[in-house]
């Protein structure tokens, strides 16, 4: 059996659980966080983050933009995929799933930044890592005015009607607004309508944040 070996607060980790489910495909949650001296992740992971993720094969991954990848080789016969087929087109789905990635390794070390003591934390830092959830927001909603007709960020033939990045962008925007209180749907409007509409799939309301 699949196995995900992760937080379920952590919007990385989620992006392998939406995956998994919008494949149909059956896994095990091991929920362990990172943070403490003797986490069993490091036995999954040497850089000691989650998600860790162990395959079909028993083969240990990490970095949740490569499960993805490993996950569409190991999909049920049949089922949509969740990047192009084309080499090209498959690149710059992945573009934008590595922006939302940034935007949500930004948001992580912003939030890390803030639960240290006051008198210990740099405003130059956390000003520095809002600077780029602020520049990959405002950059997805030009990205999705510019595609007036689409409602996804990437349609492809054979897909399963969302790509790796348009789970990526969805799992940090829900993460960023639960963690940080954070109003942007109003400055970043079609953003907020992309998010909600994607946001009722099965696999996303299954997989909602404690608290969301
Ligand atoms: N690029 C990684 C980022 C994973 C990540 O930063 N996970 C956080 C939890 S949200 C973590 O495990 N942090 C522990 C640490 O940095 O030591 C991915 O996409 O999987």
């Amino acid at each position: 059996m699949m196995q995900v070996i992760g937080s379920y607060t952590s919007p990385f980790v989620r992006k392998v659980r939406v995956a998994l489910i919008e494949h149909k495909l059956p896994f095990d949650f091991r929920e362990e966080t990172p943070y403490t001296a003797d986490t069993p992740v490091r036995d999954f992971n040497p850089l000691v983050k989650v998600p860790a993720f162990v395959d079909a094969n028993g083969e240990t991954w990490f970095d949740s933009a490569l499960i993805l990848a490993v996950l569409e080789t190991q999909k049920p016969e049949g089922s949509g995929s969740l990047l192009p087929q084309d080499p090209m087109a498959q690149l710059q789905v992945r573009r934008l799933e590595t922006l939302a990635d940034g935007i949500g390794d930004a948001g992580v070390l912003m939030f890390m930044e803030k639960k240290r003591d006051e008198s210990e934390q740099s405003l130059g830092w956390i000003t520095r890592q809002q600077e780029k959830v602020d520049n990959g927001l405002a950059f997805f909603e030009r990205y999705l005015n510019e595609r007036l007709d689409k409602d996804f960020l990437h349609d492809f033939d054979g897909g399963l009607g969302l790509s790796t990045a348009d789970i990526a962008l969805v799992c940090v925007l829900e993460w960023y607004t639960l963690r940080f209180n954070a109003d942007w749907r109003k400055q970043y409007p079609r953003l907020a309508e992309y998010a909600r509409q994607i946001g009722e799939r099965e696999s996303f309301v299954t997989t909602k944040p404690p608290g969301a």
